[in-house]
């Protein structure tokens, strides 16, 4: 696998220098992870693998910043018991040691002050955290501010006085310590659509931006939160507002935002495609926030790492092919089959991610627009595909190592319902007979889908259409 990586990197390299309309298709100098999601937050364990897999894919870079880590967030004021911080400390050697950059980032926003002598002891506070882990071996340091917004989604801070917070840590840590790197941030505002107004820059954004020290490195999302790309253009639009180029933290796979079932807290869909639509000029850093799920973000992140070792020449279908080749061996086949169902991320403000099993969707919809107009239709394809999901729901949910199982074994599960339903719409409509076990079925994957859900608009949506049709 090793082997793989190292000869796919020698094939770019050759080819940059063979190729001269390639030979600017460098490395982005600061790529790798940002462990920023919402929810259970990675084990160590899980972070010293994820280190490895970054030396194999040529990943640089590490930020911690998990929001439901209390000490990074809630209650950052307070200390690391000595048990984590020991953990911490031997996960920034393991960084080193693979030639990552640690970069521990603290949230301090909820209820930060910024004057008076509340403000000199949270500076106080600030110093004595960075102080910790600066003795652990840590260098690079990160202030985030995302997500202070409140119920009625307004924020209220100053981004003048956000930022002299920022510089001044900045510059008093530095003299206490000449090897620090410059520090990192996240404004309130980090995605472009909220920095403006029309094509005017909101205040706290303007003040922001012209009071950050030019070395810190701004981190944005995009043009939204969770976002169907970014284009170059968008790109130089946001980097014109700082006047700098922006780092960028890009919020796939993450899929902290489809937890529906509150008594479980777990996201229901997980994100299984390739990193795309991301930029191919001017980068200065980029960060992937991954899921909960640790060992399935790999697929993700692995193209993210091809991605971001040569924009420029990037294939996200190429690279998610080798991931899954790389990760799942012989399982390959069948996990590319259930992965594809499981790629687009959608809600109301968040889009992101290919389209689910675009070939099914496309097959179901022939079929659809066929017997609606009268005509008969060739379900040889549509079959195929079902018998396809069928035995890879099987393959895997018997297969598959523990440590992916516990990932998705709802997911495999509903993918088999839905398979399963699949065969049974596919049946009623050449029947001319709606099968009574159908609604059955379907109900069952509804009383799921606050757990697992995948392929809304592909597998899933077949079901429904011809639910609809033979309603009538
Ligand atoms: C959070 C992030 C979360 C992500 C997706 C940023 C900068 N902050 O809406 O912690 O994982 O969206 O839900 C965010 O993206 N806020």
């Amino acid at each position: 696998m090793k082997f793989i990586s190292t000869l796919i990197w020698a094939v770019i390299m050759a080819m940059t220098i063979i190729f001269p309309n390639v030979a600017d298709a460098a490395p982005v100098p600061l790529r790798g992870i940002v462990e920023g999601f919402y929810g259970k937050p990675w084990t160590f364990a899980d972070r010293e693998d994820i280190m490895n897999f970054c030396r194999e894919h040529n990943l640089n870079a590490y930020i911690y910043a998990p929001k439901d880590d209390p000490y990074h967030r809630d209650k950052w004021r307070e200390p690391y018991p000595a048990d984590k911080l020991a953990e911490l400390q031997r996960l920034v050697t393991v960084a080193k040691s693979n030639g990552i950059r640690f970069t521990f980032a603290i949230s301090p926003g909820l209820d930060l002050h910024y004057n008076g002598s509340e403000a000199e002891k949270d500076f106080n506070f600030l110093l004595q955290k960075m102080e910790a882990m600066y003795k652990i071996g840590v260098r690079s340091f990160a202030i985030f501010f995302d997500d202070l917004k409140d119920a009625n989604g307004r924020h209220h801070e100053d981004g003048k006085k956000q930022a002299e917070f920022i510089n001044r840590l900045q510059d008093t840590f530095h003299t206490m310590h000449k090897d620090i790197v410059p520090f990192m941030t996240v404004p309130t505002e980090y995605f472009y659509l909220d920095m403006v107004n029309g094509n005017k820059t909101k205040s706290y954004t303007r003040d922001f931006a012209e009071t950050i020290d030019e070395k810190v490195i701004v981190l944005y999302t995009g043009d939204g939160v969770v976002c169907d790309g970014i284009t170059n253009n968008q790109f130089n639009a946001a980097n014109r507002i700082y006047d700098r180029e922006l780092g960028i933290w890009w919020n796939y796979p993450v899929n902290d935002y489809t937890i529906h079932s509150n008594k479980l807290k777990v996201p229901s869909k997980l994100a299984l495609g390739p990193i795309e639509k991301l930029p191919t000029e001017n980068m200065l850093a980029i960060f992937f926030n991954p899921m909960e799920q640790a060992q399935l973000s790999k697929i993700a992140l692995a193209t993210g790492g091809e991605y971001a070792n040569a924009p420029t020449i990037y294939n996200p279908q190429e690279a998610w092919n080798r991931a899954i080749d790389e990760q799942f061996g012989e399982l390959a086949p069948a996990m590319k089959i259930f992965a594809s169902h499981s790629q687009h991320m959608e809600n109301s403000w968040a889009k992101c991610g290919p389209a689910d099993a675009p070939q099914f969707a496309s097959a179901a919809n022939a079929i659809l627009l066929n017997i609606r107009r009268g005509r008969s239709a060739d379900f040889t394809a549509i079959e195929k595909y079902i018998t396809d999901m069928e035995s890879a729901a099987d393959t895997l949910l018997t297969r598959l190592p523990q440590k992916y199982l516990v990932e998705c074994k709802p997911q495999l599960e509903q993918f088999k319902r839905i398979a399963q339903a699949d065969r049974l719409a596919v049946n009623s409509l050449k029947a001319g007979k709606l099968d009574p076990k159908l609604p059955a079925l379907r109900a069952e994957i509804e009383r799921h889908a606050p757990t697992a859900i995948l392929s809304e608009l592909s597998a899933l949506k077949f079901i429904d259409d011809v639910l609809e049709l033979m309603k009538k």
